[in-house]
């Protein structure tokens, strides 16, 4: 194998653009473009999106509010398993990271749930969050809906349909990377994510790093008005390796807080998941993955550790 030396390397990474997804263009050519960012790179940016200022704006107002207040209080939103407050600890296998968090349930039948958890804080939290997850699912179903029409799917709302379930599994999680005087440490440990997709958007502080197909991690500029778009696992196995989820990870900083949100878009537990008919054709072409239900790929999830390879548990022989 040959391996690039680290100044051609560095030329390569400089000259990787992340794809920019306008949502105010033309349906058409956009589904294209859609499909052509999850193939190549399993991440975008989006911009021109419909979720209005004023709904982003309270809901970083609020999340700002809420990791102001005292540990002692923040730890009244109970621990993080499986929703709460989080502080250091990642899951329940010994992961570690420098941040807290809040992890929030986000479909309608569990929102009763979310406004427990943080109505100690305060109600008007709870109607913040709820607003934003609302307006964050258009998004990530207009995305779906575009998947779908450039991969030439005849059903249109085959994917958004199983987000608009009222049984779908998504969760809302808020991260809260104080600064460190130590620079570079690892505030989120690299991963892919196990849903479908991850909508995610940050205050103007930098942390995030994708890990590119080239084998290098590439830093993610902020920008609190776009919202940056993640492939998961689930994806992976839907569209049968076409697309494949992207790792990432979040440094911390020295100097501000960063602050980031993603909605983890997840079908109902007891949904199947398999590759869409359109994209297996045995015998060339076979299915990678043996079916398998959410419930049981969040189970592996949960029983493994944050950086490990899940979705090898599932291989098809
Ligand atoms: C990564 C993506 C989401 O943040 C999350 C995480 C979950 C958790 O923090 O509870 C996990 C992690 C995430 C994957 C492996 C397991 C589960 C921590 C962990 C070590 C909420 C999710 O769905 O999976």
């Amino acid at each position: 194998m040959v391996v690039a030396s680290g100044r051609s390397k560095e030329k390569r990474r400089k000259g990787m653009e992340i794809p920019t997804i306008d949502l105010s263009m033309e349906r058409g050519e956009l589904s294209e473009r859609v499909v052509k960012a999850c193939e190549e790179y399993g991440f975008f940016r989006v911009v021109r999106h419909n979720v209005g200022k004023e709904v982003i704006r309270r809901m970083e107002e609020e999340s700002e509010e809420f990791f102001a207040k005292k540990t002692k209080e923040k730890r009244r939103a109970g621990p993080a398993n499986p929703f709460g407050y989080g502080l250091s600890k990642i899951g329940p296998n010994g992961d570690m990271g420098d941040l807290e968090y809040l992890l929030l349930q986000a479909n309608p039948l569990s929102i009763s749930h979310t406004s427990k958890t943080i109505a100690n804080h305060s109600t008007n939290f709870s109607c913040v969050v709820n607003d934003y997850v609302e307006a964050v699912k258009e998004v990530t179903c207009e995305i779906l809906d575009l998947v779908v029409e450039g991969l030439g799917i005849p059903e249109k709302c085959a994917l958004s349909k199983v987000i608009r379930d009222v049984h779908s599994d998504c969760v809302l999680r808020i991260n809260h990377y104080p600064p460190l005087k130590q620079k570079n440490s690892i505030g989120f440990g690299a991963h892919s994510d196990p849903q479908i997709l991850t909508i995610m958007r940050s205050n103007d502080v930098g942390g995030l790093q994708i890990y590119t197909r080239q084998g290098f991690w590439i830093p993610v500029p902020p920008d609190p008005n776009q919202f940056f778009v993640m492939v998961g696992d689930v994806f992976q196995v839907l569209t049968n390796g076409k697309f494949m989820s992207v790792r990432h990870r979040a440094l911390t900083n020295t100097m501000e807080a960063r602050m980031s949100m993603m909605y983890f878009a997840a079908p109902p537990l007891d949904w199947w998941i398999r590759a869409l008919p359109m994209m297996v054709s045995p015998p060339q072409n076979p299915s990678l993955y043996k079916p398998f239900t959410w419930a049981q790929y969040k189970q592996a999830t949960y029983s493994l550790r944050l950086g490990d390879s899940r979705l090898d548990l599932f291989k098809a022989q």
